[in-house]
């Protein structure tokens, strides 16, 4: 009988619906495994990089049920967001609908590749019941002073008519439609992530050693806590101008002898105050204003630019003038929006410095050196009058200290992340739960009122936010005085819909009415044990996520602080080169595939071709080779009569047999190792297509028969539906159990023997124990013979079980 893959799937993936065999137990005194991939936008299709991301977790998952854990694995839709209505603009079809057709589709497709997904605890975020409880969520997070308004400058995007987080502004463009962002003032809600700064930053410790280092860095770099001196320099007399004084942050203290120019922000006060006084020149104004319309990461990617402002301050040490200069590499919402510039200690004002000929003062040195600048944090001061001679460290706390006692400054703690905007001017999002009244200002919807739908008759143009124009949704009742008042027209970031998913699929469906999650369950599944997904995510996601993970547990929903126990970020899938994309035109649609080769072999290909954190080139050979390797144990066990397993005396096999069984018994020892600790598939994989070769070499039924259930075992995770067939086939048991390590299998009985002639070393011998002597020495010979042949053989030493020496003349 030939392998037929469509024939197997259709009938195992039937099979394990009829029997819940996915669905996580009630029982909540079963050890328990949370396996979670991410889970995808619907955008209209899979893609292989969801079908790896989904081939490493589900491995995960079919793994630890099997190994007898209650394991919760589920699925769901980060369905709201913009390409929904930009398919309603450019195609006319209603985002509603655009959304839940491609959710079925895509459904139909994961269930096709044998993912073993929980069907009861799927969900999908535009979902209202979802909704209900996130604005309850908001609401909560406002009432304790987590959400606030305010009006601050913000990327918008002119062709998605919308506001982007920073982490969405790529190189100055848009990330999703990739037009250029501007800045622009609007009103919006806040998400003070800001309060958790520090609990965020101190947490990452725990993650060590469970989260790939790189993301811990990422993380803490955009976290960004520093430490350092905050202090005054007072502005030389000028009656023009009402500010007395500027602040400057840095960390570099024991460079303050070094200022040869102080930079401010283009948006500081100070440089509005020039503008708008005209105390600038009409086209140095308008070069400033040019600057201020970059984004700060546009402006920090352009070559050093600025202007002297014809102001100076005083040095509070040295009572030298210092210049006043605007430039573009200082952040107006960094610190305090202004530096002291150190040309000889700080690579930045280095360049500004050499840009517009401004003094260079060096006032560190090490070993002598004659550069113009030292840009290390080491080295002794010089030039720093009664600090002179100290170590950078010491001479830094000092001058601290002296500014301090001088009361124009202290020591403070800085960070770079910034509190979240969520408001977006879309309609297909979540309502933000907030109604604006006359007299009452802004007020939240009563708890019970939820959820706010969306409404489904509107006109979606791509002109300004449906929501806002639609003027019956937005009329409401004020929740405090009764008056009439309007809704809040912006929905939420999607990225909030994202922040809590987690401990949502955590929570017994059973309770999904009643609240937004349920304490008994939460309590059981989180936290998530694997976390599975692409690296794109390492600061974004992992972060609204673990600061989501703390606001609700204070909020009282949660009771730990982090999530994610273990996050594995997977790689990309390539192909020639390129990163899968439509864009690139390089994409490889997994129907086809599944089609053609059946799902076992895709994800079979996805697994051995690369290591799950490595980049995954697309290669239709491999994709070929793995169909092959299927088709080849399929057709070898199939052959088999079944029955079942019997006692094996390992003493009395011949070699063959013997290392037939050492190398079943190695990939049973990798397996638990791959499964539970390095997720290394692909080494895994090998390990069973080396034990499988070295099987041709047997025809002995009882270790066949143990070989097959033992590799079948451990492909399980990962070919599900040819394992599930054959075991049935073989051994009539569907869900057969992982069997034990024999050590036996793995005790040596040979041993390697050097070889030399006359005392040099010239070849190595593996010898399996019931050799004997004779045998060994012609072996040996055998083994040498280009270094004895046409001599004379003289004498041949034989040591036992370690060398022959053979002497020669
Ligand atoms: C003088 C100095 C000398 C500095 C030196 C560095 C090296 P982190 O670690 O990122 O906090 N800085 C302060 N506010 C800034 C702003 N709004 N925009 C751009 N740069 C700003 O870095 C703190 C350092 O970044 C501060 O220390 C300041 O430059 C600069 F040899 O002050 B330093
Ligand atoms: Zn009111």
């Amino acid at each position: 009988m030939a392998y037929e893959a469509a024939r197997i799937e259709k009938k195992w993936q039937e099979k394990w619906q009829e029997n819940n065999y996915f669905e996580p137990k009630n029982d909540y005194s079963l050890p328990k495994k949370y396996v979670l991939s991410m889970f995808p936008y619907p955008s209209g299709r899979i893609h292989m990089g969801h079908v790896r991301n989904y081939s490493i977790g589900d491995a995960i998952a079919r793994y630890y049920r099997k190994k007898g854990f209650n394991v919760l694995h589920p699925i769901g839709f980060d369905s709201f967001g913009m390409p929904a209505e930009n398919a309603a603009i450019k195609h006319g079809i209603h985002p509603k609908k655009w959304t839940y057709e491609n959710i079925d589709y895509m459904k139909n497709e994961l269930f096709s590749l044998g993912f073993s997904f929980s069907k009861k605890q799927m969900f999908a975020t535009s979902d209202p019941l979802y909704t209900k409880f996130e604005q309850e969520i908001f609401i909560k997070m406002y009432e304790k002073g987590l959400i606030y308004t305010k009006e601050a400058e913000v990327n918008w995007c002119d062709y998605d008519k919308t506001v982007l987080a920073n982490e969405q502004v790529e190189d100055g463009k848009c990330w999703r439609c990739g037009h250029d962002v501007i800045r622009k003032k609007m009103p919006g809600y806040y998400i003070k992530i800001t309060a958790y700064a520090e609990e965020l930053l101190q947490d990452l410790k725990k993650l060590e050693g469970k989260w790939p280092n790189q993301v811990l860095t990422m993380q803490e770099n955009w976290i960004g806590k520093s430490i350092g001196l905050s202090f005054d320099f007072a502005l030389d007399k000028n009656e023009n101008i009402k500010a007395e004084k500027i602040n400057v942050f840095t960390t570099r203290a024991e460079t303050i002898y070094g200022v040869s120019y102080i930079a401010l922000a283009p948006d500081h006060k100070i440089v509005n105050e020039l503008i708008s006084k005209r105390l600038l020149k009409q086209d140095i104004i308008d070069k400033i204003q040019n600057i201020q319309n970059q984004s700060p990461r546009q402006r920090q990617a352009s070559k050093k630019e600025g202007y002297f402002l014809n102001l100076y301050a005083i040095h509070p040490l040295s009572q030298e003038k210092i210049p006043l200069w605007v430039a573009n590499f200082v952040l107006g919402d960094y610190g305090s929006g202004a530096i002291m510039g150190v040309p000889a200690h700080d690579e930045r004002d280095y360049e500004f410095a050499k840009e517009y000929n401004i003094a260079i003062k060096k006032v560190i040195e090490k070993d002598q050196s004659d550069q113009e600048y030292y840009f290390i944090k080491e080295g002794k001061l010089i030039n720093s009058a009664e600090f002179s001679g100290l170590e950078c460290d010491e001479g830094r706390e000092k001058i601290i200290s002296k500014i301090e006692e001088l009361g124009i400054g202290k020591k403070i703690t800085n960070f770079k992340i910034r509190d979240w905007g969520v408001s977006r001017q879309r309609y297909w999002g979540a309502p933000i739960p907030m109604i604006k009244c006359h007299s009452c200002g802004l007020v939240p919807q009563k708890i019970e009122n939820l959820p706010i739908t969306l409404p489904e008759d509107v006109v979606i143009n791509g002109e300004g936010n449906p929501l806002d124009k639609h003027k019956e949704w937005k009329e409401c009742i004020c929740p405090k005085c009764g008056q009439q008042a309007q809704k809040e027209s912006d929905t939420l970031d999607t990225f909030f819909e994202s922040s809590w998913y987690f401990a949502r699929f955590a929570s017994d469906n059973s309770t999904w009415e009643k609240q937004a999650v349920s304490e008994k369950s939460v309590d059981y599944w989180m936290n998530v044990d694997e976390y599975i997904g692409g690296i794109e995510h390492a600061i974004l996601h992992l972060l609204y996520a673990r600061f989501f993970q703390k606001a609700l547990r204070d909020l009282g929903y949660l009771k730990d602080s982090e999530p994610f126990e273990r996050l594995l970020t997977q790689g990309m899938v390539t192909k020639d080169g390129f990163k899968m994309s439509k864009s690139k035109g390089n994409v490889v649609d997994p129907d086809y595939i599944i089609e053609k080769y059946g799902a076992d072999s895709a994800r079979l290909f996805i697994l051995f071709a690369a290591p799950p954190a490595k980049e995954l080139e697309w290669n239709d050979n491999a994709l070929e080779g793995a169909f092959k390797f299927i088709n080849r144990l399929y057709e070898r066990a199939i052959k088999l009569q079944p029955a079942s397993l019997e006692q094996i005396d390992h003493s009395k096999l011949s070699k063959d047999e013997k290392y037939a069984r050492l190398k079943i018994y190695e990939a049973l020892k990798k397996s638990f190792e791959v499964y539970e600790e390095t997720f290394a598939f692909n080494t895994l994989i090998a390990s069973c297509m080396e034990a499988l070769n070295a099987l041709s070499a047997i025809n002995n039924e009882k270790i066949l028969k143990e070989a097959f259930y033992i590799i079948l075992n451990i492909l399980e995770p990962i070919i599900p539906h040819v394992c599930f067939e054959l075991s049935e086939y073989l051994f009539k048991c569907e869900n057969f159990k992982i069997l034990e390590i024999k050590e036996e299998v793995f005790i040596k009985d040979s041993f390697v023997i050097a070889i030399s002639v006359n005392g040099k070393k010239r070849g190595e011998i593996e010898i399996s124990s019931d050799t004997n002597k004779d045998e060994i020495l012609i072996l040996a010979k055998e083994n040498v013979a280009k270094w004895i042949v046409d001599k004379e053989l003289i004498k041949e030493i034989y040591i036992d079980k370690k060398l022959v020496n053979l002497v020669v003349k």
